[in-house]
């Protein structure tokens, strides 16, 4: 698939230049052919930088929620959720997370896209904020903020429109990391340069990869 994207934008390079070389213009016999082949490079590039996974040209990704192993034991699991219908819609977001231990009191818990997803030595292998921007946190398209459980150390999100945050194209979410942090986001307001990194959220309570998936969990 890519070799035939790449084969066709070399034809279509080199036919423009080899046409400009030799004084062809655009608006000449051969504008049509031109016009052609643009919007065949341009449903190539949409679906290179596009994959659906879906007929209705919608995109599904699911996050399965595992303790991070170089954390104190936890049986803390789960899926987060995520929906596209197209491009230029919003992202969904759903959360059904089971395992928090309630010792200490309630308490809200930061959640975020990191930007890698090498988690074999466990989640501090998610690296930072996912951050293509290069803007501070809270800003990044992954800051979901601050979430608590139930008394049972459940919490259940349903789906949900985000402000931010994309499954297509170079920005897209699929191949991040989610992380689960011990402690409450500060969102900014902490005063101190962690603040605008990452919000202070506290260790890595457990982590996950964004992977396509067929469809929402029922
Ligand atoms: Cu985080
Ligand atoms: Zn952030």
């Amino acid at each position: 698939m890519h070799s035939q994207v790449v084969l066709v934008l070399l034809i279509f390079v080199g036919a423009c230049s080899a046409s400009r070389r030799l004084g062809h213009n655009y608006h000449g016999c051969c504008s049509s052919n031109m016009r052609n082949m643009e919007e065949k490079v341009n449903d190539l590039w949409g679906q290179l930088l596009f994959p659906v996974n879906h007929k209705s040209g919608a995109l599904y990704a699911v996050c399965n929620v595992r303790p991070n192993p170089t954390f104190p034991p936890s049986s803390i699991s789960g899926s987060i959720s995520f929906r596209q219908l197209s491009p230029s819609k919003h992202l969904e977001m759903m959360m059904d997370i089971q395992g928090f231990t309630c010792s200490g009191g309630p308490h809200l818990h930061g959640i975020h896209v990191h930007t890698y997803a090498d988690l074999k030595d466990g989640c501090e292998g998610a690296g930072p904020h996912f951050n293509p921007f290069n803007v501070s946190h809270p800003h990044h398209p992954g800051d979901f903020g601050n979430f608590h459980h139930d008394a049972t150390g459940h919490l259940v999100k349903p789906l949900r429109r985000l402000l931010k945050g994309t499954l297509f194209g170079p920005e897209s979410f699929i191949g991040r990391s989610i992380v689960i942090h011990e402690g409450e986001d500060d969102l900014g307001s902490g005063g101190n340069p962690g603040s605008l990194l990452h919000g202070n959220s506290g260790r890595r309570l457990a982590c996950c990869v964004i992977g396509i998936s067929a469809t929402l969990p029922s």
